[in-house]
């Protein structure tokens, strides 16, 4: 059995997305929460080399990076990704662009599920990720014919824009066109509101991701469990 090492589910937006494929693809596997605390540089270090989560342990094998544990479970089970090449090839780039980009968006506008935020103003810089995840999800959704990115079926690209669609929650930001029932299409997946249910039941709060909320703009809900004493 898989064991999946994971923060938060109020703000892992890395742990997230091998969660989420995980379960959305019918894969087994344990899952251990770890809090955001300040030993984090310590307890990570104890089952991740880089002292990140999401890490994959499967037996011997530990696997430390989001997309590594991807291409892992690709390498093992059906349907990971696409099975059309081009609509494959299209989602490896897309889920390779989040991966190594779009820092302000994740700087700036940070997963916070349970909260909800008005944002007075948006940098160009941020205003910019923003257009370019409204054009990928259009393109995606008008090349395979939805409802997800890459088709008929949820694969990991959905998984590598799964946080962006709590982030544009959070956030008050609406996609335009398709890309609008994309988002909520997503945040009804099962997979994802068993995620959201957990993240609003936690108890937990991370200081530095609340006081992020407060740069962004005013917070105008909070419906996670009242905070832990
Ligand atoms: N590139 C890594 C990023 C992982 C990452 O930054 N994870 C965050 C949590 S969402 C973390 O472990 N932060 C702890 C730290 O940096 O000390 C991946 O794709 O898995």
């Amino acid at each position: 059995m898989y064991l999946l090492h994971i923060a938060n589910k109020n703000y892992s937006s890395w742990s997230l997305r091998p969660w989420v494929l995980m379960k959305a693809s019918g894969i087994s596997f344990k899952e251990e929460l770890h809090r955001f605390d300040d030993k984090v540089a310590i307890e990570f270090r104890k089952f991740s080399p880089a002292g990140k989560v999401p890490c994959l342990i499967d037996g011997d094998t530990v696997v430390w990076d989001s997309l590594a544990i991807t291409e892992y479970l690709a390498e093992r089970h059906a349907g990971i990704w696409a099975s059309d090449p081009t609509a494959r090839a299209w989602s490896r780039c897309a889920a390779a662009e989040m991966h190594s980009g779009f820092g302000v968006l994740r700087n700036q506008h940070g997963m916070n599920v349970g909260v909800r935020v008005a944002v007075a103003s948006r940098s160009p810089e941020l205003l910019a990720d923003i257009d370019r995840i409204n054009a990928l999800w259009n393109e995606g959704i008008a090349r395979f014919g939805g409802p997800f990115l890459a088709g008929k079926d949820f694969t990991a690209v959905d998984a590598f824009y799964a946080p962006v669609a709590y982030r544009f929650q959070t956030y008050g930001i609406a996609p335009k066109g398709a890309a609008a029932t994309y988002m909520q299409h997503l945040l009804n997946h099962p997979s994802m509101r068993e995620w959201e249910a957990a993240a609003l039941a936690e108890d937990f709060r991370d200081l530095p991701h609340d006081a992020d909320l407060l740069l962004a703009g005013n917070v105008t809900a909070d419906f996670r469990a009242p905070a832990a004493s």
